[in-house]
């Protein structure tokens, strides 16, 4: 196709559904910004039913040339995205990106949402990102679904190039099971690859929801400040290592080894943001007390369970799907008791959100 001619206006909309994902290794800290090169390789699950559903359609009869002020429409839950907001403008930014690299030339209007609330410590910008890289291509190509969208020259992996640029996580969204995504010797020579591609190996996420506060520093700040941490240098020297280790677990679908893995490293990265300069802690009062809890139980043989944390004070639990019920009723049976012993304390009202390893992304049309 030639790309300078975008295949129709107006009319039919592109549907994108992209999930996010749990990180299981940890992305923080970049080599290079404007590769978004990460200094260290991760890995994570995809997640079922934490969606961010975009649609896009060309806007009729405008394109960037003639725009006057040269912006696609976007809005969010209803809300028409300001390019002076952080999301505005890291959403507004990657469409002009996108249109660079591929030629398309049509401004876009964008309607987006997500099925799971913000600021829960389920990551927005990589299922966001990562829908509107989809719904983009799919409107500017006329695709009708992801098999079309690989013939008309956008594989998966493709996609997942593309969209790490406007957040890196979002390229481990392109994929359902666990996903890899390695730094590679330079900034262009990144891989993103599906680990376990047959999807009987499911596990649960139960993420305990302590605070919905925004966070203090934005991960674009925390990746600039690892740097600083006198951890940090120790962490890339070794994390090649635990990266493998990961691997061989997730192979053997060994649990308990990827279990005392991903804590090792969630403790790890955030052991580097409290060191940074400026140093930031995105825990609660309550994350702490959990994860102590989590290993007791766990050791004392009560709790199949291990914990992550992203850049945000809850706290994710993974076990395997099928003791996902019993997991659950235990956690809720603490902050019962807890809330009990305290009455109108944090402890009152702890939401817990359930996902689990999911298929991946959807395009379609309507
Ligand atoms: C991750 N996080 O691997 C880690 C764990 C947060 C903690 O990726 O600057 O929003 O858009 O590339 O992808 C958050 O970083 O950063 C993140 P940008 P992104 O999931």
């Amino acid at each position: 196709m030639n790309q300078a001619q975008d295949s129709h206006k107006g009319g039919r909309w592109s549907v994108a559904k992209v999930p996010s994902n749990i990180a299981l290794l940890k992305y923080w800290g970049k080599k290079d910004e404007s590769t978004q090169w990460p200094a260290n390789d991760s890995l994570s699950m995809t997640l079922e039913h934490a969606l961010t559903v975009t649609k896009a359609r060309p806007l009729a009869g405008i394109d960037q040339a003639t725009a006057q002020p040269p912006l696609d429409q976007v809005t969010i839950g209803g809300r028409t995205l300001s390019s002076l907001s952080d999301s505005g403008h890291k959403a507004l930014a990657h469409l002009r990106r996108l249109r660079e690299l591929t030629g398309f030339k049509s401004l876009l209007e964008v309607e987006s949402s997500n099925t799971f609330p913000s600021e829960c410590g389920i990551a927005s910008s990589a299922s966001g990102l990562g829908a509107l890289t989809l719904a983009a291509l799919g409107a500017w190509t006329g695709s009708k679904n992801l098999g079309e969208l690989e013939a008309n020259g956008y594989c998966r992996n493709r996609l997942a190039q593309l969209a790490r640029l406007g957040s890196g996580s979002a390229c481990r969204s392109f994929w359902g099971g666990f996903v890899a995504w390695e730094a590679g010797p330079q900034g262009d020579r990144q891989r993103v690859y599906p680990v376990a591609v047959d999807l009987d190996f499911k596990l649960a996420d139960l993420i305990v929801v302590l605070s919905k506060q925004p966070k203090g520093l934005s991960s674009t700040e925390g990746h600039r400040s690892a740097w600083t941490s006198p951890l940090f240098a120790p962490r890339l020297a070794s994390h090649r290592s635990r990266y493998q280790q990961m691997q061989q677990a997730l192979k053997k679908r060994d649990l308990e080894s990827m279990g005392a893995i991903m804590e090792v490293e969630a403790l790890e990265m955030h052991s580097v943001m409290m060191t940074a300069q400026p140093p930031a802690r995105y825990w609660t009062d309550e994350t702490s007390p959990l994860i102590t809890w989590i290993r007791e139980e766990r050791l004392a043989g009560r709790l199949p369970a291990w914990f992550t944390i992203d850049a945000g004070p809850n706290v994710h639990v993974i076990c395997d799907l099928k003791d996902a019920p019993n997991v659950m009723a235990k956690i809720r049976a603490r902050y019962q008791n807890l809330a009990q012993e305290h009455p109108n304390s944090r402890y009152d009202g702890v939401e817990i959100i359930q996902d689990q390893t999911g298929h991946g992304p959807f395009l379609g049309v309507e």
